[in-house]
């Protein structure tokens, strides 16, 4: 090795850490691997070799992401910290490798090394922090600050056990836990100085000090220490790192050995127990929160833990508590860390000693809101006896934040007591609870909904009331998402053909794809796009076969619909065209129809039985269709297992067709109605979240739409909606449903499928039955349209070419502009290293 290049106070020194050429990064990655990971090369197994790549690849990130910190704090930066429950981060490797720039160094170093860089990617797994669509968007907007440039932190969990891991055991869903450390985490970087504690219950005490000053005393009855352990977050090619800081929970020496020492044993133990629990697992469960204890601890440790550390670090950089706001804003990623607005309340009075007022000022400009959904059992709400036991301090302070709430509301409508109860921060309807939406709304300065549709529905229903008073708060910003992951990284193929005829600008702004529409009316070209298509197809195919030993044909079309299992998703509305066509083959042998296979993946939250039972028959049909020789050559029915990140980033790049089915007014956006078609799948959709904004840009002619608008979903409930007659009425449905029924996809089981059929015919509370003859209509359409190449292939250019909207960089734009105000960045960032 060469001896270390003096440091000089430029960070950026180019030694055997931070160079880039090829001899350099080989260099260190058998540095790396004889002294980190401790292997010889010859014993080194493909894991190993990942770690010390990881390593390789973390030393050239480590100068930007100091470089990045101390400018920050220098410049007395306006910085973002976006607070989230999860963040679904998928694998590193390959994203930081292409951010870097080093794609193509790293490439030559490992093979020069007889290494398969790409067998090397596949040995990370994932952090699956997060459940699904609010945990991925929380890692593409922490992508797109960074790529921007603005001074940001994301704060979160650091789960042990992240989103479980998902088999098929007799088709139904098996949970396995997700340990996801067991190799060991290259990216992160633990931070025990950094400590904080967090308490919970006891009681309070109140007095008044020597000036007459009303104080009060939490006295609780457990503390735990939260850890930092910080991740870099690279931005594209911008030469800023940013920083995910996530906590665990652990014992606080002194809690433990004061037990321990008084020879309260059981106690001890049971202390640390109860502080190693909150960080310990994931809950499961997507857009369904039950008032489960454990959560609002979880939810309480890391919003607590980051905030003391945002006025630490505010301290620290020589700034006075009473400028809090304006140097740092806060993002809550849905409710789950709306606790804040009261913690940072108890902050600011109890420990830093500010006037209530005072403190409310700077509370209320610090918090933004995101609302994520207008499904009802998705707002959280906490028994109010449990809320008050494991946080009595903040149970009073959300009593005097209601009950000032309250009389301005009494003053501005005045005799409107069904109003005030309607928007009281406590609902007392019967058991009483706290409201979170209702704290967020009340302490933060905007509140945004996730796409157009979703915030219009915001603004006139779920949060009417709010919107009535203050107008001035709500705002949409459509969600986004990275095409540096769901595009450079994901889809190297398409990547290639589109960076020969357009340059790579689009990476890193991808309104200029656009440049890309001429080339759909160019014959040579869309010729190479079918190529490019079909030859991600086969990769997908292969990955089929390996881990579920199904043949799919590549030259079929790929019908993919993956995301969690949920009945306003209409998995099972998929389901009954596959039925239908099944039927129609059965009747009509050698019916011509183009070959299709349908892709389902996604994960069921593990007591949500309907869920399941979803899974169950995707899976017993499959079985019977891919196993009836008369239909399979037309029909294939693939059940993809354990749907995650860094599936996703193989199946997006290979569809054809996007299901985005759900019932129209229920999904507040989608994100991966996006990733499909920036990747070139076309979309068969309701007017439901995004979908509406997606249709827009790519065109009316380029989107497969069916179904109820959301306003026929309400007027049809509203007038009374019968799906019994609608079975009665439709052929083709009635012999579908009876086919369930009959036992012919469960052994000749007539009651497996009841509760889901039964749950169809009776309520049908999300209207598969109403929009079904629209969407077998619109299915059969698509089909047509497949068999035209020619007209496929330009349908599916323009979708690609006109995506430029839905960068997850336009959305974060769109936050610092009208939320953040966030006017400085990009400018003070230091400047990338040459290389591609
Ligand atoms: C979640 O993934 C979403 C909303 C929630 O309230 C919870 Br809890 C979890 C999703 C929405 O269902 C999607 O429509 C949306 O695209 C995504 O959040 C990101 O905004």
């Amino acid at each position: 090795m060469q001896e270390p290049t003096p440091k000089g106070h430029d960070l950026i020194v180019d030694d055997d850490r931070t160079s880039i050429t090829v001899p350099a990064l080989k260099q260190a990655i058998l540095d790396n691997l004889f002294y980190v990971v401790g292997k010889r090369a010859e014993v080194a197994t493909d894991m190993d070799h990942f770690m010390a790549l990881a390593y390789t690849v973390r030393d050239r990130i480590l100068a930007r992401w100091l470089t990045t910190k101390g400018d920050y704090v220098k410049h007395h930066m306006r910085t973002v910290h976006y607070l989230s429950a999860e963040f679904l981060m998928g694998p590193h490797l390959a994203n930081n490798i292409l951010n870097l720039g080093l794609q193509e160094a790293v490439r030559q170093a490992t093979s020069e090394l007889d290494l398969d860089l790409d067998l090397l990617i596949k040995q990370e797994s994932e952090p699956g922090l997060g459940n699904g669509g609010l945990g991925r968007l929380a890692a593409c907007y922490l992508d797109s600050l960074a790529t921007l440039g603005v001074p940001a932190m994301g704060y979160g969990i650091r789960y042990e056990y992240g989103m479980f891991h998902q088999t098929i055991r007799d088709g139904w869903q098996v949970e396995l836990t997700d340990y996801w450390l067991r190799y060991g985490n290259p990216w992160e970087i633990r931070r025990p100085q950094a400590d904080v504690e967090v308490a919970f219950g006891g009681h309070t005490q109140s007095w008044r000090d020597p000036f007459g000053e009303y104080k009060v005393q939490w006295i609780p009855g457990e503390v735990v220490k939260g850890i930092p352990y910080d991740t870099p977050i690279l931005g594209y090619r911008s030469g800023v790192a940013n920083t995910l800081r996530l906590w665990r929970s652990e014992a606080t020496e002194s809690f433990y050995f004061e037990r321990f020492n008084s020879g309260d044993y059981e106690g001890a133990v049971g202390a640390k127990v109860f502080a190693e629990n909150i960080s310990k697992v994931l809950y499961p469960n997507d857009e369904e929160i039950r008032g489960k204890e454990l959560r609002l601890q979880q939810q309480y440790f890391f919003t607590s833990c980051s905030l003391q550390d945002m006025i630490r670090r505010h301290q620290n950089a020589g700034h006075a508590i009473e400028n809090f706001h304006e140097l740092c804003v806060v993002q809550l990623n849905d409710t789950h860390p709306s606790i804040g607005v009261a913690e940072l309340m108890r902050l600011l009075i109890d420990i830093h000693g500010l006037g209530w007022d005072k403190a409310w000022e700077i509370t209320s400009h610090t918090f933004n809101y995101t609302n994520h959904t207008l499904l009802p059992e998705a707002l959280e709400r906490w028994p109010l006896p449990m809320f008050g036991s494991l946080l009595p301090r903040h149970l009073e302070i959300i009593y005097e934040i209601n009950a000032r709430f309250l009389s301005a509301l009494r003053e501005r409508f005045p005799n409107d007591e069904d109003r005030v109860a309607r928007m009281s921060l406590i609902d007392e309807h019967g058991e009483r609870y706290v409201r979170m939406a209702h704290l967020a709304c009340v302490g933060s300065e905007h509140i945004n909904g996730v796409a157009r549709l979703h915030t219009e529905l915001l603004k006139s229903d779920v949060l009417h009331d709010f919107y009535e008073l203050w107008p001035e708060k709500f705002i949409n910003v459509t969600n986004g998402v990275t095409p540096r992951r769901w595009l450079a990284v994901s889809n190297p193929e398409q990547t290639e053909l589109m960076i020969s005829k357009i340059g790579q600008d689009w990476i890193g702004d991808l309104d200029r794809v656009s440049q890309l529409e001429r080339y759909a009316e160019d014959s040579a070209f869309r010729a190479d796009w079918r190529n490019v298509q079909y030859a991600v197809k086969v990769r997908l195919t292969q990955y089929i076969a390996n881990t579920t030993g199904i043949a799919v044909d590549p030259k079929s079309m790929f019908d993919a619909q993956v995301k969690r299992i949920h009945e306003y998703k209409r998995q099972h509305l998929n389901l009954l065209y596959i039925l239908t066509q099944y039927q129609r083959l059965k009747k009509t042998p050698g019916l011509e129809i183009p070959a299709r296979t349908f892709l389902f993946g996604g994960k069921a939250a593990p007591g949500y039985f309907i869920a399941k039972l979803i899974i169950k028959l995707i899976t017993s049909v499959a079985e019977v269709i891919n196993n009836d020789p008369e239909v399979n050559q037309q029909l294939k029915v693939v059940f993809l297992p354990d749907y995650n990140v860094t599936f996703g980033q193989l199946v997006y790049p290979a569809a054809d067709l996007s299901e985005q089915i759900s019932t129209a007014g229920k999904e507040a956006s989608g994100t991966g109605n996006m990733k499909f078609a920036m990747n070139g799948a076309l979309t068969i959709g309701t007017l439901d979240g995004a979908n509406i904004e997606i249709r827009e840009a790519v065109g009316h002619e380029n989107f497969f739409l069916f179904g109820l608008t959301a306003a026929e979903v309400a007027a049809k409930k509203a007038a009374g909606y019968h799906p019994h007659q609608i079975y009665e009425s439709n052929g083709e449905l009635r012999e579908v449903i009876d086919s369930i029924v009959s036992g012919q996809f469960s052994r000749g089981d007539r009651n497996l499928f009841r509760p889901l059929v039964d749950g169809l015919l009776n309520t049908d509370p999300y209207l598969l039955f109403a929009d079904y003859q629209s969407y077998v209509d619109c299915q059969d359409q698509v089909g047509k349209a497949y068999s035209d190449q020619e007209g496929w292939s330009k349908m599916s250019i323009y979708n690609a070419a006109r995506m430029g909207r839905f960068s997850s960089d336009r959305s974060i734009q769109e936050y610092c502009r009208n939320i953040w105000n966030i006017t400085r960045f990009g400018v003070d960032a230091p400047q990338a290293p040459a290389g591609k």
